[in-house]
């Protein structure tokens, strides 16, 4: 029980939407005057001669801040050509970006020995092939060197921690899992909308829906519930929890937007829970009720004892 306390605030002060294993990263545009610290002037010197013209002698400078002698156009046309092409080009977790002959970026697999050699055993994790690897940035590189075999299809990161025994989920256990999750979940929010000041952690829709749980005084406290407690408040107080399961499952369903998770988009949820949580597993596969792979809205908010009648795409947004 008091791992979801734990884990309450673990995930509170973020949001949870962190980055997952398949994610595509999205491109960020690298405006001229927006970064300074991405531009070398090592990889510049056939630019010099064409710069001294125009302006400066140092041409990261010229190309972190247009300068008056320099229209701003002209300034991003000098830098397009040699700026580094890898410095707007993003790659997924497990590859690093390359330029190859025509100056062209391009994602590679990342070679495992230039991952950041890890700080501690708590950066280890856990492969679905139940092995340790030494960090999330070894993983990803070993699955990136696996891509296109079935082996690596099948490799996921399954949780975080090194490998260990996990016992067995009986039955009963499975049972219970829902009761304290949905409640775990409605806490996540209801702290979320007290952080939430001027985080805009959640949207003006969803403080409105949060405010009125949070405001509800029949509402079930955060704490150490017994599980006979938390079966009893959810039949007296289930409105409360139809918007808690939909809101979760927005956070998780991003990559893409779709109505179903995978494996990845899951991650971040499962990940930190399973060490903590034997049967996070099998309630995840049982939550997948026409076994797919993935969970669709429908699955999962029948996981946590929502009426099919009260599933709302809309509440998910
Ligand atoms: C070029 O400008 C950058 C940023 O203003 C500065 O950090 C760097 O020292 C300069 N390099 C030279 C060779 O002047
Ligand atoms: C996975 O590895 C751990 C540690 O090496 C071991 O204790 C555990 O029994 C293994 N689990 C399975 C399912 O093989
Ligand atoms: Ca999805
Ligand atoms: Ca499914």
């Amino acid at each position: 029980m008091r791992v979801w306390i734990f884990f309450l605030f673990c995930l509170a002060g973020k949001t949870l939407a962190a980055p997952t294993e398949e994610e595509p990263v999205v491109e960020e545009e690298l405006e001229v005057g927006a970064n300074p610290v991405q531009v070398e002037t090592g990889e510049f010197d056939e630019a010099i001669e064409v710069v001294e013209d125009v302006i400066a002698e140092n041409l990261s400078a010229v190309c972190i801040m247009p300068s008056v002698a320099m229209q701003e156009r002209d300034c991003d046309n000098v830098c397009r050509l040699y700026r580094n092409p890898c410095l707007n080009h993003h790659c997924k977790k497990g590859k690093v970006c390359e330029v190859d002959d025509s100056n062209q970026p391009m994602c590679v697999c990342q070679d495992p020995l230039t991952c950041p050699a890890p700080v501690g055993d708590f950066e280890h994790v856990c492969g679905t092939d139940n092995k340790t690897y030494e960090s999330s940035c070894h993983f990803f590189a070993t699955k990136c060197s696996l891509e296109g075999t079935k082996k690596g299809h099948k490799l996921h990161l399954d949780y975080i921690g090194p490998c260990k025994h996990i016992a067995a989920c009986m039955d009963n256990e499975l049972n219970e899992f829902p009761l304290r999750m949905r409640d775990w979940l409605k806490n996540v929010l209801v702290t979320l909308y007290e952080r939430d000041e001027d985080n805009n952690l959640l949207t003006e829709k969803q403080k409105l829906r949060v405010k009125k749980i949070y405001e509800n005084e029949k509402r079930l406290g955060a704490g150490d519930h017994s599980l006979d407690l938390l079966a009893l408040d959810f039949e007296k107080n289930y409105n409360m929890y139809i918007f808690p399961v939909h809101w979760q499952f927005g956070q998780l369903d991003q990559h893409p937007v779709d109505g179903f998770l995978s494996h990845t988009e899951l991650a971040p949820l499962r990940a930190p829970l399973i060490p903590m949580e034997h049967c996070t597993t099998s309630f995840f596969e049982q939550c997948d009720a026409d076994q797919d792979k993935y969970i669709a809205l429908e699955e999962w908010a029948n996981c946590f004892g929502i009426k099919e009648q009260d599933i709302d795409k809309d509440l998910v947004i």
